[in-house]
């Protein structure tokens, strides 16, 4: 027996199966075991006819869930165990897709921060409820990653170049814009959570409808113009040449945002989220594998996660520094090998 606390709780109530990510003190960041925890326990409940739906949720208050467990990834990768990087994005992706394939009811109820391998476990399922504290991001080009666990799929559908705003500079999507953006699809309170949880577990997802409240305008959309007018250039230095062409707080906030992210990582990001828009939920994710393997052992993703996770001094010297000397041959590499 061990005295450590289960990273996820899994466990059935009423009528419903409830998933607890339990590793609040890393804002319950997905590791490999909770990975197979989770896949294990949607496997258990899949023909269970006790469960006749699933939800997840985070525990802590703060998050959801923050992504995967990057620091263990780069340490794998510094230490050059290849098959170890590749096992924990196989189980990852293959348990996106598990998700959007369940067939019962999945719901996931985000309050706190979910971001990358957070987003992954809940936006494939067909419900997610947004709390007035969530806060969802795509900001892995901050650590010389790409949006992955699907991004790729789901990025490129949502309204016009939102998608590609949102993957490109990990800006954040509170509450109910979440909603609005197509990232959550019903929007109650934290107040009243607990009590949607007991209704779940009585009636099932029937009792969505009567917790979902009605939604404040979308504070996207004084932006929408600009992003469309900006991110829909096609290639990232069309897009930074379109922004130093807007006037405006918004644009030149944009601007400094971007020109902090790898420029290798922005134009491998760009590439994979816009192939993204002609493939199915399961090519994407194969793409994306394939793109683990390369960029997890460049030096983008090593300094990007050194300098955002571990020594969190938040100052990543990319290499090179400029989006102009990025060789695009060396891009080009990133998606054959
Ligand atoms: C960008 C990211 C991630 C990040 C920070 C960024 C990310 C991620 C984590 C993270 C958070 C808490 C942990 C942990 C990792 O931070 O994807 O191990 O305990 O998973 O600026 O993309």
């Amino acid at each position: 027996m061990s005295d450590m606390p289960e990273s996820v709780i899994a466990a059935r109530d009423g009528r419903i199966g409830r998933l607890t990510l339990n590793r609040p003190k890393t804002l319950n960041a997905l590791d490999l075991g909770m990975l197979r925890a989770i896949a294990g326990a949607l496997d258990s409940w899949r023909d269970d006819p006790h469960v006749h739906a699933v939800v997840i949720e985070g525990a802590g208050g703060r998050a959801f869930c923050a992504g995967g467990d990057i620091r263990a990834i780069r340490q794998l990768s510094l230490d050059g165990d290849r098959e170890g990087v590749e096992t924990f994005f196989a189980e990852e992706y293959a348990l996106n897709q598990a998700i959007a394939e369940y067939t019962k009811p999945y719901i996931a109820l985000v309050d706190g921060i979910c971001m990358g391998g957070g987003i992954g476990v809940s936006v494939h399922g067909g419900y997610r409820v947004a709390s007035e504290h969530a806060m969802f991001a795509m900001p892995e080009t901050a650590i010389g990653f790409f949006p992955d666990i699907g991004a790729s799929y789901f990025l490129p559908r949502l309204p016009g170049a939102l998608g590609l705003f949102l993957g490109l500079t990990g800006t954040r999507v509170l509450g109910a814009d979440a909603v609005h953006a197509g990232l959550a699809t019903h929007f109650t309170p934290r107040a009243r959570l607990a009590e949607l949880v007991a209704a779940l577990a009585q009636d099932g997802p029937a009792a969505l409808g009567r917790f979902a409240e009605t939604l404040p305008p979308s504070t996207l959309d004084a932006d929408r113009p600009a992003i469309e007018q900006c991110f829909a250039a096609g290639s990232v230095a069309d897009i930074f040449t379109r922004l130093e062409r807007t006037p405006g707080e918004w644009a030149s906030r944009t601007l400094e945002t971007l020109r902090g992210m790898s420029p290798s990582a922005l134009l491998w990001s760009l590439r994979i989220i816009v192939e993204g828009a002609d493939r199915s939920l399961g090519q994407c994710l194969a793409a994306e594998l394939a793109l683990t393997r390369t960029a997890t052992s460049n030096g983008e993703f090593l300094e990007g996660v050194r300098a955002m996770v571990v020594d969190k001094d938040r100052q990543p010297k990319w290499q090179p520094p400029r989006l102009e000397d990025v060789d695009p041959a060396v891009i080009e590499a990133m998606f054959h090998k």
